[in-house]
């Protein structure tokens, strides 16, 4: 069918990975321009990056890519690819008055020294790293005040229509595929996955956080900037203490409320002042608030829920040239080492809810204090997007440190499977 070729076709070009540091550089008072810029860039990646996930379901082992809801979110995938590959291309017209309102052309673009970074992707044809010299040099400043016509903010402004539909179709993925599972175990009278299937997850939900990341970028970007510290959804300045203590404060809460306690454990948080970095702060919160609430089942749950008193929760924040590494601490008992792996496995547990994706509006969620479900596997893809990572250490009869690494080096490119 056609659309299978040109599913097939997409899936052929590599995807171009950004860096949190380009996204912020080109993300910084974006004219209309350059608005523009990234939204041919995105016109071109994420019709990629979607028919690449369109052919991972199509190719799950053992008929797992026949159950109705993994058929669903391909469904979903399919969708949004016709509907960028229909979205209009950019004019000749527009474009022009685009490139005429930029201080560099390309000509002198490649002028430039032979060792500037991915210079070699830009011969690549018909790939979207076509679009990315602007964004990895930001050579093409839009400093010239021309008059822009007014088709390029309407181009803009639709766009963003179009990635806000997209976003929005996108939302039940996780717990759609999560589902599927579910119907594949049912199907094979299967009580676990094994590793293909759980590579492909990880794969999967990592290539859905970037998508997301770049297409939430875009829709905040071409709004009013709201905070001068932000680019987007990025923070410049995320004071980590203050995220990690509203998380405790979440955490806590949402423990009391479903264990009734009389008293919540404490959460000691031992961190250097004004600490600050670059980060996406709903990211931050999203893991530390999923490892706390571990800490806090285990230890509550070790204690019983009447206990008059707890062992505290430490979180220790280090600041490192490479990393910066937050410990939570718990004496909850800890997990026997035969079963640490099992943490990391995508096992749906029935009580779970979209508790799973920070930009999630959770207002009216009651969150159960849900077990080893989709969280903590899903917490460390958050931290390896932006090349950190979260690893567990426990000790069996005592307690469990989590350490979550959030890389300082804002140079790393977003990992694509
Ligand atoms: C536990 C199990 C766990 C998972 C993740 C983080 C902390 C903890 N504590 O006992």
């Amino acid at each position: 069918k056609e659309l299978a070729t040109r599913i097939a076709h997409f899936a052929r070009f590599p995807q171009t990975g950004v860096s949190l540091r380009q996204m912020v550089e080109f993300g910084q008072n974006p004219s209309q321009g350059t608005l523009l810029r990234a939204a041919q860039f995105l016109h071109d990646e994420l019709p990629i990056r979607l028919a690449h996930r369109v052919v991972e379901l199509d190719s799950l082992p053992d008929d797992l890519n026949q159950m109705p809801s993994v058929l669903r979110v391909k469904r979903m995938y399919i969708d949004s690819f016709n509907e960028l590959i229909n979205f209009p291309k950019v004019s000749e017209r527009i474009r022009e008055a685009v490139k005429a309102s930029t201080v560099q052309s390309e000509a002198e673009w490649r002028q430039l020294p032979r060792n500037a970074p991915n210079m070699t992707h830009f011969d690549q044809p018909k790939s979207a790293t076509h679009w990315i010299p602007s964004i990895q040099h930001r050579y093409h400043y839009d400093v010239k005040p021309t008059e822009l016509p007014v088709e390029v903010s309407e181009y803009n402004r639709s766009f963003v229509r179009t990635l806000e539909t997209i976003k929005r179709r996108h939302d039940p993925v996780v717990t759609a595929l999560a589902q599927g599972v579910v119907e594949y175990k049912k199907l094979r009278g299967r009580k676990t996955i094994d590793n293909p299937v759980q590579h492909f997850l990880d794969r999967f939900y990592l290539s859905r956080i970037g998508i997301r990341m770049l297409i939430g970028q875009q829709i905040e970007l071409n709004q009013q900037q709201k905070h001068k510290d932000f680019v987007g959804i990025i923070c410049t300045k995320t004071r980590i203490a203050e995220v990690v203590q509203e998380a405790i404060d979440n955490a806590r809460f949402i423990c009391g409320d479903y264990y009734m306690l009389m008293s919540v454990p404490e959460i000691e948080l031992h961190c250097p002042k004004e600490l600050e970095f670059m980060y996406v702060p709903s990211h931050l919160h999203h893991m530390v608030f999923e490892l706390l609430k571990n800490s806090l089942r285990a230890v509550v749950e070790l204690y019983g829920d009447e206990a008059d008193s707890y062992p505290p929760i430490k979180v220790v924040i280090a600041e490192g040239n490479e990393d910066i590494t937050i410990k939570v601490s718990d004496e909850g008992g800890g997990i026997p080492r035969s079963a640490i792996d099992q943490v990391w496995t995508y096992m749906y547990t029935t009580a779970q809810t979209p508790m799973l994706d920070p930009d999630f509006d959770q207002s009216d969620f009651k969150a159960p204090l849900a077990g080893f479900g989709y969280g903590l596997p899903l917490s460390r893809l958050y931290a390896r997007y932006f090349g950190g990572d979260l690893k567990l250490i426990s000790m069996e009869g005592y307690g469990t440190d989590a350490y979550l690494h959030l890389s300082r080096l804002s140079d790393n490119e977003e990992p694509l499977a």
